[in-house]
């Protein structure tokens, strides 16, 4: 069966996973890839986003391409962009379309219930993918594949999910193939996955919807064999131009000894690498490792300076002491040190911001990574933003059905989001200039500063402060940037 893969902006480690598996059955797989330039959630410029629009391609390769089965993969930020491209392929051709990952887990009755969509799959969906797809091949179909929701006669039949699989050395490699087409940019910054699961459940991340599903943490957490992960890395060394790794693994510094026994396998491959990291579980010894084993930057989701906010609205469990000591040990063995800190949070005030400002002074990493709080549906964060009055019924109901820039960001207060902007780029300063950004502060001088100005400081900062690693992990300027050369070719 040909199989065609839908996605949008970035990399999929889900969807490789799935293609690899389909693969192995022997169907065939491609990928459809949506740039979104100058479209997507963050960033959209109507004029500039419909001539740089690849949606004509798409469709045009899509026809020519005539695939048994349309998959679509869907984070909540993208779930608009999903539901325009399925509904109007459904128009020009009869396919089979399913819809998948993290936005579909959490809402998938709603999902199920577009015209456009004819399945979905609720959790992992490495073996279910492969059942559906042989089952439709059969032409008999059989409803009760576990993990897919089916339609039958107006109704809609819910299968239960299968025990969550273990043993991940048995998965084959992600398919980086699917992606390769799509640009350098893709080759150059290799991703991998080494573990599945986290062990916490903070309160806006997507393990806490996953543990209402596979609510045993045992089994819930699994770990491929440091072996099986760098054997893929060494041999995609070999195939692609690597420059520099991703370990996306949710704290990849946890188990020490797993981090030493990488370090010592490692060496055969040696590319540059950044990861994820927990404050509690950086010491001496994992920092160490990382840093014998070429690890260039960490990032680590800590998300608000306040312990006690972080204990009763984030339910995250280090301490600040962790956080200074992480920090300490991060500049000492020069590894970039990235922290993101979730701005608007419940209960949040300038007052935690000053905070920030104030702890940042004298432990300073290199980096800060400033979103604005966006409600996922059905994680916690979102009762608790019931009950502070930030989000009511209807505008929960709102994100549910349709997440998109208005929905997904609420912002609370419009004199707060000032004053937070304010910190934002007094923090920003702080990195480029912390004589600077002391006497801005002193002064108070920071609250009158246009906040263009500052604006402006924030790119310098982001370009004085930047690595190849850094760039391909947020923003992405370069991936942007080349498929605005691959669009203006095509015209
Ligand atoms: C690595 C990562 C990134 C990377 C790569 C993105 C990517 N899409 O993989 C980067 C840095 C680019 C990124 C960006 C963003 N990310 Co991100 N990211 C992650 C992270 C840490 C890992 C994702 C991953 O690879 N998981 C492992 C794979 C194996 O699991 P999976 O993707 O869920 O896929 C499995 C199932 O879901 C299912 N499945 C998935 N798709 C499909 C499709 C079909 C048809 C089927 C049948 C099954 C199926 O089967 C797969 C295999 O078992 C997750 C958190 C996490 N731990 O999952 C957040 C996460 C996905 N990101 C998130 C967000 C919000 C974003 C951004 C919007 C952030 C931003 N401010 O820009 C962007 C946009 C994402 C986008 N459009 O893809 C949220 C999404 C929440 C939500 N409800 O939508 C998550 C869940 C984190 C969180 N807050 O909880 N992210
Ligand atoms: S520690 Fe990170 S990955 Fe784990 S639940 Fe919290 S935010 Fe999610």
């Amino acid at each position: 069966m040909k199989v065609a893969f839908m996605y949008a902006t970035f990399e999929n480690i889900g969807i490789e996973m799935l293609s690899s598996m389909l693969k192995k059955e022997g169907h065939s797989t491609r990928l459809f890839y949506d740039p979104q330039l100058f479209d997507d959630l963050f960033y959209s410029k109507k004029y500039l986003g419909k001539f740089f629009s690849f949606k004509k391609k798409i469709f045009d390769d899509l026809k020519r391409y005539k695939p048994d089965m349309i998959l679509f993969s869907v984070v909540s930020a993208d779930y608009s962009w999903a539901c325009e491209y399925s509904s109007e392929i459904k128009k020009i051709m009869n396919v089979p379309i399913v819809f998948g990952g993290i936005h579909v887990t959490s809402m998938p009755e709603e999902v199920l219930q577009n015209k456009f969509v004819d399945y979905v799959v609720v959790g992992e969906g490495d073996f279910a993918v492969v059942d559906l797809m042989n089952n439709i091949e059969s032409g008999n179909i059989n409803y009760s594949i576990k993990n897919v929701w089916f339609k039958k006669n107006g109704l809609i039949i819910k299968n239960s999910v299968r025990p969550i699989f273990q043993d991940l050395d048995k998965l084959p490699y992600p398919d980086k193939e699917l992606y390769k087409k799509h640009g350098q940019p893709f080759i150059t910054g290799y991703t991998i996955l080494t573990v599945r699961g986290c062990p916490n459940r903070c309160t806006y991340c997507n393990h806490d919807v996953y543990k209402n599903i596979y609510p045993n943490n045992n089994t819930y957490i699994r770990r491929r064999s440091v072996k099986n992960a760098v054997s893929e890395l060494a041999d995609s060394k070999k195939k692609y131009k690597i420059k520099f790794i991703r370990i996306i693994d949710d704290d990849f510094v946890r188990e020490l000894s797993r981090l030493e026994l990488f370090c010592k396998l490692y060496q055969k491959v040696n590319v540059p690498y950044v990861c994820i990291a927990h404050p509690t579980n950086v010491t001496v010894k994992s920092v160490k490792a990382l840093k014998l084993s070429n690890c260039k930057q960490v990032a680590i989701g800590l998300q608000n300076i306040n312990e006690n906010l972080r204990t009763k609205i984030l339910n995250r469990k280090e301490t600040n002491e962790d956080v200074k000591r992480m920090i300490i040990l991060l500049n000492r063995y020069k590894i970039r040190c990235i922290i993101d800190l979730i701005m608007d949070l419940p209960s949040s005030t300038s007052k935690h911001m000053k905070e920030a400002f104030e702890f940042f002074c004298k432990y300073t990493p290199a980096g800060l990574c400033m979103p604005w709080i966006n409600y996922f549906p059905k994680t916690t964060i979102v009762d608790i933003a019931y009950k502070h009055g930030i989000l009511d019924k209807k505008s929960i109901r709102k994100l549910e059905l349709k997440p998109n820039k208005k929905t997904l960001f609420i912002l609370d207060n419009k004199i707060h989001k000032e004053i937070t902007m304010k910190y934002q780029n007094l923090l920003t300063l702080l990195l480029v200039s912390k004589r600077l950004a002391k006497f801005m502060y002193r002064t108070k001088l920071f609250l009158s500063i246009p906040s263009r100005f500052m604006l402006l400081l924030r790119v310098f900062s982001y370009f004085r402060n930047r690595t190849g690693y850094e760039l391909e992990l947020l923003r992405n300027p370069r991936r942007y940037f080349y498929q605005s050369l691959r669009k203006l070719r095509t015209l």
